[in-house]
């Protein structure tokens, strides 16, 4: 296989899927390099929705095979919230900033313990004549009071592993990608990949 493309415009997701993907000698495409992709309106309620809606049509337009990744962060305070909202959560267009402040003051005054949440994400294989399957990860942490760091992207300096007494803004990128949630996702995904490629001759 020489190259899979991810119908994301998040240059995180991409650096992510693409750091995983690499000693596997799978090269990532995004649709920062493809112009005149058709817009996906994401309206499912679910993870599995978007990601699917993101693969299919992506797939249909390119007729290549597409993976369609949709993720978030639910919190249990805000019951689930901001979920498949994450990306948009202090309104539409809002930046990473704007996200992380809104989510501090929603948490303001609950106590750290009750400050549990999870990042989830969907990953979703299609080709031009149809959706194969999807696929789920998740990551558990908890929401820190105050910014930790600057790795990753989104929730990440907010995200706090537990175990490791530190949030996933100031883990390695490399320590993000055993315990992830995209990286719990991406393993099912690559058993889903080989399947598929296994009964097809698409790459
Ligand atoms: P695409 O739809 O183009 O893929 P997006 O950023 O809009 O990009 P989503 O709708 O899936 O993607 O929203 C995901 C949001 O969830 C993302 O913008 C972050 O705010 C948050 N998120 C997901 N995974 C994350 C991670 O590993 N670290 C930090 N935040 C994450």
């Amino acid at each position: 296989m020489k190259a899979l493309l991810i119908a994301t415009k998040n240059k995180g997701k991409v650096r992510e899927i693409a750091d995983m993907l690499a000693p596997m000698g799978i090269r990532v495409t995004s649709l920062l390099d493809h112009a005149g992709m058709p817009e996906i309106i994401e309206d499912g309620i679910t993870f599995r929705a978007n990601a699917a809606k993101k693969a299919v049509v992506i797939a249909r337009h390119t007729g290549l095979v597409v993976m369609g990744e949709d993720s978030g962060l639910e919190v249990d305070a805000l019951g689930g919230r901001p979920g498949v909202y994450s990306a948009r959560y202090a309104g539409e267009g809002a930046d990473d900033e704007a996200n992380n402040d809104l989510l501090l003051k929603e948490l303001s005054g609950v106590p750290d313990e009750k400050r549990t949440a999870r990042y989830r994400c969907a990953m979703a294989l299609a080709d031009k004549d149809a959706l194969v399957d999807v696929v789920e990860g998740a990551c558990e942490g908890r929401i820190a009071s105050v910014r930790r760091g600057s790795n990753g992207f989104g929730y990440d300096p907010l995200f706090l592993i537990p175990s490791r007494q530190k949030t996933f803004g100031e883990l390695d990128l490399a320590v993000k990608h055993t315990m992830s949630h995209r990286a719990d996702a991406l393993r099912k995904f690559l058993k889903l990949l080989e399947n598929y490629l296994v009964r097809t001759e698409h790459f």
